[in-house]
């Protein structure tokens, strides 16, 4: 892309209501513009990053078994009046009348949706067990919509529902998107701590949040120091052992009843990414989802359901990626992966090489931005480090002389020397 004919509202200074360090980086580099209080227009640049985020989420989740779907954002309050919900969510939930007075709502979660589905087509305990999962917009009038899209009252999810004959399936399940869950997490270039959390309006019996740990985080958490000697990229990560380890958020966290002693235990601030839950058949038993079982009885369906704020994790990747002079992606996230910067467009050689190099990294797959303008040298370094892109690489009429590029690694500051052909070996090797 060059960046010449993108659009790139990068802006000098950031906005004052911006109060952390994620939502000002956001703004001033033209990711996302608000629209109303908690609703944003995803920029060029930002709808970039939150489609490498959910592709990742996608493939983790394929991977896990489970099959995508697509959900409506707009419900019938039907579902919910059934399941026993609709009076229960309160405020947060966006009623809508639609022309013929009938009750709708933008979704905040699909548990009844879902379910529906499933009592409509499955009838058998042969066709189990069954995980459908969607990625699409919420709607959840938060009290207070704040840091961007951290906390948003529109936002973006991935949720999976798992469908077992018992207790036992339904825990196996479980499992597999636990795992899922900090592989995903972990391609993007965090660290995200599994806690015993409270379920909440979505209810149940076994909840696990994963929490980055942030200063900006929203909730204070507690958790067992031996969490930082694991490796999450680990073929064969133990959950057994990952759930005994102590980790909670504030609202269950006693200190008097704490197991983890004083010396072992750490505290932090965590940005909830994901959130997990077990709830058995509460909505199974109310809409009817039951399927014939091995003995030819009637059963209950046991499910889960499984939440990843994509959106959220737009921020969150932020918050643990940046510096002083703008945001630094993880590659596996980044926009693009490469900055190309040529110092100066007015001089024919340097353009005419940044130009050839510029396809040649096209042609080899690699997503560049090209920085065409004409612009002074300073500012296009700055939108660059602003930005965050992976690997800056320069042209300039020294290097064209000397026949090479300088590349810039944008995470360590380290430069060097080297020629189109190595250059080009180094990012695809
Ligand atoms: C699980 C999937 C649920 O809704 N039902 C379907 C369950 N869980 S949850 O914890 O309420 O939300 C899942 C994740 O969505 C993100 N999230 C938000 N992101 C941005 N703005 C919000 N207002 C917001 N609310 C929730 C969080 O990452 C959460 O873990």
């Amino acid at each position: 892309m060059r960046l010449s004919r993108y659009f790139l509202p990068v802006l000098k200074e950031a906005p004052a209501e911006a109060e952390i360090v994620s939502h000002r980086l956001m703004l001033r580099a033209g990711m996302i513009q608000q629209l109303a209080a908690g609703i944003y227009n995803w920029l060029p640049l930002g709808f970039r990053v939150l489609k490498k985020i959910e592709q990742i989420v996608r493939e983790e989740m394929d991977r896990a078994g489970a099959i995508e779907i697509l959900m409506p954002t707009i419900q019938p309050a039907d579902l919910w009046i059934e399941s026993g919900r609709y009076d229960a969510y309160g405020p947060e939930m966006l009623r809508i009348l639609d022309r013929h007075e009938r009750k709708m709502l933008y979704g905040p979660t699909n548990e009844e949706n879902v379910t529906d589905i499933f009592r409509k087509h499955v009838k058998s305990y042969r066709q189990l067990p069954l995980n459908l999962y969607h990625i699409q917009w919420k709607f959840r009038d938060e009290i207070r919509p704040r840091f961007g899209v951290m906390r948003g009252r529109e936002f973006l999810m991935k949720d999976a529902y798992s469908f077992d004959l018992d207790a036992e399936g339904a825990r196996r399940s479980y499992d597999a998107m636990f795992v899922a869950y900090l592989r995903a997490f972990k391609r993007m270039g965090l660290t995200a701590i599994p806690m015993r959390a409270e379920s909440g309006p979505i209810g149940g019996n076994q909840s696990h949040e994963f929490q980055i740990l942030a200063q900006t985080g929203e909730s204070r958490v507690f958790y067992d120091r031996a969490f930082e000697e694991i490796d999450f990229a680990a073929p064969d990560l133990d959950i057994e052992r990952l759930k005994s380890l102590y980790a909670a958020t504030d609202d269950m966290h006693d200190a008097d009843r704490c197991p983890v002693p004083a010396e072992r235990l750490r505290s932090g601030r965590g940005i909830e990414v994901g959130h997990i839950f077990y709830f058995g058949t509460k909505y199974s038993k109310p809409m009817g989802a039951t399927v014939t079982g091995p003995d030819g009885h009637e059963v209950e369906v046991e499910m889960g359901s499984y939440g990843i704020g994509v959106s959220r994790l737009v921020g969150a990747i932020i918050e643990a990626h940046h510096d002083e002079h703008g945001i630094s992606w993880p590659r596996s996230v980044a926009p693009f992966t490469v900055g190309l910067v040529d110092l100066r467009p007015d001089d024919p050689t340097c353009q005419a090489t940044a130009d050839a190099l510029y396809e040649r990294l096209l042609a080899a797959g690699i997503e560049v931005l090209y920085d065409d303008r004409d612009e002074r040298a300073g500012v296009k370094f700055a939108t660059m480090d602003l930005i965050g892109l992976p690997f800056q690489v320069t042209v300039g009429p020294r290097g064209v002389k000397a026949g090479t590029v300088e590349l810039k690694e944008r995470r360590t500051g380290v430069r060097e020397e080297l020629s189109a052909e190595a250059l080009l070996a180094r990012l695809t090797g």
